[in-house]
């Protein structure tokens, strides 16, 4: 089963939290407590790392039924989940990003919220994402460079944002415009994608219910690497739909252009669905590595075990075709 049916609101960080890393977060939590960040940053990674490894707060949310069934899909480490990333304003390396963002400055955060909507504007973080309701959901998270990994985020469902901004009935998509602030982000400067990075997606699939707005990870603040301060995740997509550090939320009418289309159209699609059954043209998608490993020796699912979701958003569509 991959959604657990029985609710775990009440369920202790203990229970969904193996406990290795149960331990060393109170550990750490309690060593940030008495001033010792330096020396616990050093444990998660290296010392140029220490900023970037370290969000300054620890948030509550109420835990949801969306858990993965830990037999199945255990979560991934801390470490994991901040060492192994893809966020190319800092570098194309997986150890770039919680190398180099350190320097990200997230506070204060504004969020431009336009085109065809009803109440468009520069909306404050804290005005557009509701701190006092937030949830921890476990989604698996596949690349489509076929590695996987299973995150407890925090954050809120899109589609109440959305409800919030009142999106005209035209609107058709949401595009996502991240963040490009060159004086921070080294990476910008090697033209590896189309800046600043955007992604998007179809308003049915904005607003389906399993669609998070991201603001944490594992009860901390997001680590700039995972995409402080705001990113969205919709855990039936290859990594790339889920855009970090977003600065720009636009409704349209037309499917907007996307950071990975503009790069190799060819390679990387609009919809961009977990499919093992269409390859990418370069690399099989029927399997994939569970982090950290080694070997592709996990078949993958299709929509990424999601489908029972959202099968019926793609129904009559032929996914080779719109991949
Ligand atoms: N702004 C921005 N967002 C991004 C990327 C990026 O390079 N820049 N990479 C994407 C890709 S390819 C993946 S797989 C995920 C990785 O998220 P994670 O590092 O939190 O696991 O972020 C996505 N969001
Ligand atoms: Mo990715």
């Amino acid at each position: 089963m991959l959604i657990k049916s029985r609710t775990s609101a009440d369920l202790p960080y203990s229970e969904v939290t193996p406990e290795p890393i149960y331990r060393s977060r109170r550990e750490f939590l309690a060593a940030t407590a008495v001033g010792a960040v330096g020396a616990i940053a050093g444990g998660i990674g290296s010392e140029a790392c220490a900023e970037a490894a370290v969000p300054q707060g620890t948030l509550t949310a109420r835990k949801t039924a969306f858990v993965t069934d830990p037999a199945v899909d255990p979560l991934s480490t801390w470490e994991t989940i901040t060492t192994y990333n893809n966020y190319y304003e800092f570098g194309t390396g997986k150890d770039d990003p919680a190398r180099n963002s350190g320097r990200l400055t997230t506070k204060p955060w504004t969020v431009k919220v336009d085109g065809l909507v009803d109440k468009p504007g520069d909306y404050g973080l804290e005005d557009l994402i509701d701190f006092k309701n937030l949830e921890e959901r476990v989604y698996r998270h596949r690349c489509v460079e076929a590695w996987s990994i299973v995150v407890p985020w925090i954050g809120v469902p899109l589609l109440g944002l959305i409800k919030k901004v009142q999106p005209k009935s035209m609107a058709m998509f949401v595009e996502f415009t991240t963040l490009e602030r060159p004086s921070e982000m080294p990476g910008l400067s090697r033209g590896s994608l189309e800046w600043p990075y955007r992604e998007g997606l179809r308003m049915d699939e904005a607003m389906h219910p399993l669609t998070l707005m991201v603001v944490g990870v594992y009860g901390k603040l997001l680590p700039n690497q995972n995409g402080a301060p705001l990113r969205v995740h919709v855990p039936w997509k290859y990594g790339f739909k889920s855009g970090k550090s977003i600065v720009r939320i636009r409704f349209t009418d037309k499917m907007p252009m996307t950071s990975w289309v503009m790069q190799r159209a060819e390679e990387y699609g609009f919809y961009a669905n977990v499919n093992p059954t269409v390859d990418h043209p370069r690399w099989s998608q029927a399997r994939e590595v569970r982090l950290p490993g080694f070997f592709k020796n996990r078949p993958t699912l299709m929509f990424n075990g999601y489908g029972d979701q959202v099968a019926s958003l793609y129904a009559g569509m032929d996914l080779r075709k719109f991949y």
